[in-house]
């Protein structure tokens, strides 16, 4: 009928400009995108998702707002429930940590597998290299587009009770963990009384002596002033680094122009690179400034010798072995061949 047709030209002149605009129309940006991190300022997490934050507005010219909600409250605080979150949508954007994410994307738990990774240089053969890239297309069939890798660290052992050099040491103390039951096994393995429990649990958790330890990169022990919560003594073994990952939710990215996708993108690369030279700063030979504050907190701190750390690794490694197979024998042999060649 005349009238169908009619209703056909009115609905095709309205659909026509809507569909060459695309989804790049600057109407469908949300006026605000949520972006996630565990931590807020000062920690070197924070200040990486402040710093996106900041660099994306000022390429996007404004059109992308991004507003950041540290403690990750958009989850209750739940960090576990983060990747969730962010693949239905709650969460438009995060710089997440592989071990908040690994209960649902077991690879993840690569960078968990006790004394895997001796060093930085160790870490960024995996995540600059291939075993990052396979990471990121991974996670790329998990409804999120990852834009760049983030550091929060190397995670050492601090405690209330006494100075750790021996798995004997660890023996009965109460350490809190989070993230997938890997961290049961270890801690287990070494013959230590482990609890899961989030970051928000676990500061008064320490303050009331409910744990005795927890493992954390060293920014983490200095900005959260853990040596207030009683923990005094600190080891450095360098068991596990978490690496962070820069992301967006897919839809998200899909409604953005390209050219906006790429400023965000770069934005993403920046502020990671200046984030992951942030969580090294004061722990390396040439500049332990931070360790320095520590001890003058009152902080006893142990470095344990190579052959102090192959008891802890000798330990532990029926737990690598078990969870090698999990997340992929390999990805595993890739990454050990990635380091090998560092
Ligand atoms: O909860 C932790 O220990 C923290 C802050 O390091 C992570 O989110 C993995």
């Amino acid at each position: 009928s005349l009238k169908a047709l009619l209703a056909g030209i009115a609905l095709a002149a309205l659909t026509v400009p809507a569909l060459v605009a695309g989804a790049a129309n600057a109407a469908d940006y949300k006026a605000e995108y949520k972006l996630s991190t565990v931590l807020g300022k000062p920690f070197p997490w924070g200040v990486g998702g402040d710093r996106w934050a900041e660099l994306v507005k000022e390429k996007t010219g404004g059109r992308i707002n991004i507003k950041m909600y540290p403690g990750t409250s958009l989850v209750n605080g739940d960090q576990t429930k983060e990747f969730t979150a962010l693949r239905q949508g709650t969460i438009d954007m995060a710089v997440g940590s592989t071990i908040n994410w690994s209960p649902q994307i077991k690879e993840l738990n690569l960078f968990s597998l006790p004394f895997l990774m001796p060093d930085h240089k160790a870490l960024d053969a995996l995540t600059q290299g291939e075993v990052g890239k396979k990471l990121f297309d991974l996670l790329a069939t998990k409804d999120v587009m990852p834009l760049a890798w983030g550091e929060n660290g190397f995670r050492e052992i601090s405690n209330s009770k006494h100075p750790i050099r021996t798995p004997a040491d660890l023996k009965g103390l109460k350490i809190r963990v989070v993230g997938s039951p890997l961290y049961l096994d270890t801690f287990t393995a070494l013959g230590a009384n482990p609890t899961q429990m989030s970051w928000a649990d676990a500061q008064p958790a320490l303050s009331t002596g409910a744990v005795d330890g927890q493992e954390n990169p060293l920014a983490i022990f200095v900005a959260a002033k853990l040596a207030t919560l009683g923990q005094k003594n600190l080891t450095l073994w360098g068991y596990v680094a978490d690496p962070l990952i820069f992301v967006v939710n897919k839809e998200v990215w899909a409604s953005w122009s390209k050219e906006d996708q790429e400023a965000v993108r770069a934005a993403a690369v920046q502020a990671a690179a200046e984030e992951v030279a942030i969580s090294r700063k004061g722990i390396t030979a040439e500049d332990d400034s931070l360790l320095k504050e520590i001890t003058a907190q009152g902080v006893e701190v142990v470095r344990l010798t190579p052959d102090q750390q192959k008891a802890f690794q000798t330990a532990t490694q029926p737990v690598f072995d078990k969870w090698a197979k999990q997340i992929g024998p390999d990805l595993v042999k890739a990454a050990q061949a990635a380091i090998g060649e560092r």
